[in-house]
C-alpha cells in the first residue's frame, strides 16, 4: 500500500513548531506531549518526527535507528510517568475503521485510573 502522508496535520505542525505542545520527552527521533484532551489522568502522546501515516507505515519503512528511538521514548515516558506499577494502555489507531483523527503515527499512552476492558 502506498501511503500519503499530508503534511498538514495538527502533528506535522506541531513538529514544525506552528502550535504548541506541552513536551513531556524529546529525543532525535521522537516527540512526546500531553494529548489536548486527556481520556484519562496521565494521556501522553508519542509521535515520530519522521513523515510516518500511522503504525504499519512506519514499521515497514522507517529505519532501524527510528524504530528503536520511538519505542524507547514509549518506555522513558511510561517511567517518567511512573505508570509500570498500577499499569498503563497504549494505542494506536489506525485508518478509518479505527478512527484515526490525526493521520501522523502516534501511540497513546494512558494510566492514572482504571481502565476497563478494551473491547466493551
Ligand atoms: O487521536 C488523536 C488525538 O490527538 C486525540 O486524543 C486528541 C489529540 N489532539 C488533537 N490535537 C491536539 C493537539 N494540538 N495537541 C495535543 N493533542 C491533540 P486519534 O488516535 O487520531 O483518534
Amino acid at each position: 500500500m502506498a501511503y500519503a502522508y499530508d503534511d498538514q496535520n495538527i502533528f506535522a505542525k506541531i513538529l514544525r513548531g506552528e502550535i504548541p505542545n506541552s513536551t513531556v520527552l524529546e529525543t532525535e527521533h521522537s516527540l512526546a506531549f500531553r494529548d489536548l484532551y486527556p481520556q484519562a489522568p496521565k494521556h501522553v502522546l508519542v509521535i515520530p518526527k519522521g513523515a510516518y501515516v500511522c503504525f504499519d507505515h512506519f514499521a515497514q519503512t522507517a529505519s532501524d535507528t527510528e524504530i528503536v528511538d520511538y519505542v524507547r521514548a514509549v518506555g522513558e515516558v511510561c517511567k517518567m510517568e511512573g505508570v509500570e506499577e498500577d499499569g498503563f494502555r497504549l494505542i494506536s489507531n489506525a485508518g478509518r475503521d479505527a478512527v484515526q483523527e490525526v493521520p501522523h503515527l502516534h501511540v497513546h499512552i494512558l494510566a492514572g485510573r482504571p481502565l476497563g476492558r478494551m473491547l466493551e
